[in-house]
């Protein structure tokens, strides 16, 4: 019987920091998996290399539900970010072990196409709504069917997901860098912007927006009133969801669409959001969850209540990570839509994916496992490289949501 042999953490920047988990079984067979926590990244790689990998050594790879109980309750401490991240990184490559045994891409043992590709969304913004217009153009000339569009906020220095003349990146400092917040200026400025995208480019493709946890409950019901006219795919993360019951609030006042789950960890924190139907789309991401054995439990359970998925992919995910949502997106009955921003080269380096685009939608090549290889000789070119994510402080001083 093959066996785990190895499991090695390997950290690289090739354009950001990435942490990998590779499994190495006892007859030569490896699997990847993404566990990157962007600006935590080494309490993740603590986390395995201490206290996970030791306990996987001679446990038998094709266990991989058994495997992940183990890990998840053998704990005793529940949830949060880094667990969930560093159960995802080896729930991951234990999918991709199995695929590589079989002979069979990672969408095939997950029951199959149910769509011959993946839509997705990319990331226009302009720190002017002339940038940002540009953009959009550029992705809807490429043939993208959606576009998420953040603008920068008049009077506000910095605003989320605006890319200063290159991509978006928002960690940066070697320590948390502060921004400045107004959601009056915000509340006031984004309605008319968003509306001006609809007048030029009219209602052909899907439009998204991301409010990124930074209003109220009744500012987010406000926003969502004033944005009914652009027919918007979704707002996102319009308030914080530690308080699942709040989106009732916002639920009671508008019909704009509403897309959470980012930065949330386990199907508890979905739980009453899916099941009272308080938001339409679900953005749990394979990386933050525990992996697709915990992922496709969420998928399974928005399906009962006619919740969509629409997962997180940001580049701070890996190439690894991309890779298992597109599989798992390509079999997932309610499947909406899949956030993908695209890699710089140096990314491309080190982690080499056959996954295509086009006309707007991803698809995976018919490879064995996840078809993820990553090149090490390229990877210790791109050492790792401590960056933070921002705060945001209102405009008396006071810590905001960032
Ligand atoms: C998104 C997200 C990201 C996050 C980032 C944090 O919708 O893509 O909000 O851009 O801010 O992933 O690490
Ligand atoms: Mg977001």
């Amino acid at each position: 019987m093959s066996l785990i042999d190895r499991v090695e953490v390997l950290v690289t920047a090739p354009g950001r920091n990435f942490v990998t988990v590779r499994l190495t079984t006892s007859d030569g067979l490896t699997g990847l998996g993404d566990a990157t926590l962007n600006g935590r990244e080494l309490a993740v790689v603590a986390y395995i290399r201490d206290h996970l990998g030791p306990a996987l050594i001679g446990k038998d790879p094709a266990r991989i539900e058994d495997l992940w109980q183990y890990l998840f309750k053998g704990a005793y401490w529940r949830r949060g970010p880094v667990t969930m991240t560093a159960i995802a990184g080896i729930d991951t490559a234990l999918w991709d072990i199995k695929g590589k045994v079989a002979g069979l891409p990672v969408y095939q043992l997950l029951g199959g196409r149910s769509r011959s590709g993946v839509m997705v969304y990319p990331h226009a913004s302009g720190e002017t709504e002339a940038e940002l217009f540009d953009e959009i153009e550029r992705y809807l000339d490429q043939g993208y069917r959606a576009v998420r569009a953040q603008c920068g906020v008049p009077g506000l220095e910095t605003a989320y997901g605006v890319g200063h003349g290159g991509r978006y990146e928002p960690a940066n400092g070697k320590l948390p860098a502060e921004e400045i917040w107004s959601s009056e200026a915000y509340l006031d400025f984004a309605p008319r912007y968003l509306r001006k995208v609809r007048e030029r480019f009219g209602f052909g493709f899907h439009l998204l927006h991301d409010v990124h946890n930074r209003l109220s409950p009744i500012e987010a019901a406000r926003f969502g009133k004033a944005v009914e006219e652009c027919a918007l795919f979704w707002i996102e993360d319009p308030t914080p969801a530690e308080n699942q019951e709040s989106f009732r609030l916002i639920r009671q006042h508008t019909t704009t669409p509403l897309a959470v789950g980012e930065t949330l960890t386990s199907i508890w924190d979905v739980r009453q959001l899916i099941v009272e139907q308080l938001i339409d789309y679900v953005r749990t991401t394979v990386t933050h969850v525990g992996g697709l054995t915990h992922l496709r439990r969420i998928f399974d359970l928005a399906a009962l209540y006619q919740v969509r998925t629409g997962s997180h992919g940001a580049s701070d995910l890996s190439p690894v990570s991309l890779a298992a949502a597109v599989h798992l997106d390509l079999t997932t009955p309610n499947f909406g839509i899949q956030e993908y921003m695209g890699y710089p080269p140096e990314t491309d380096e080190v982690f080499h994916t056959g996954i295509s685009l086009r006309d707007g939608y991803l698809d995976v090549a018919e490879e064995p496992g996840l078809g993820v290889e990553y090149d090490d000789a390229a990877a210790v070119r791109f050492p790792y490289n401590p960056k933070y994510l921002p705060v945001a402080r209102r405009l008396d001083g006071s810590i905001h949501d960032w």
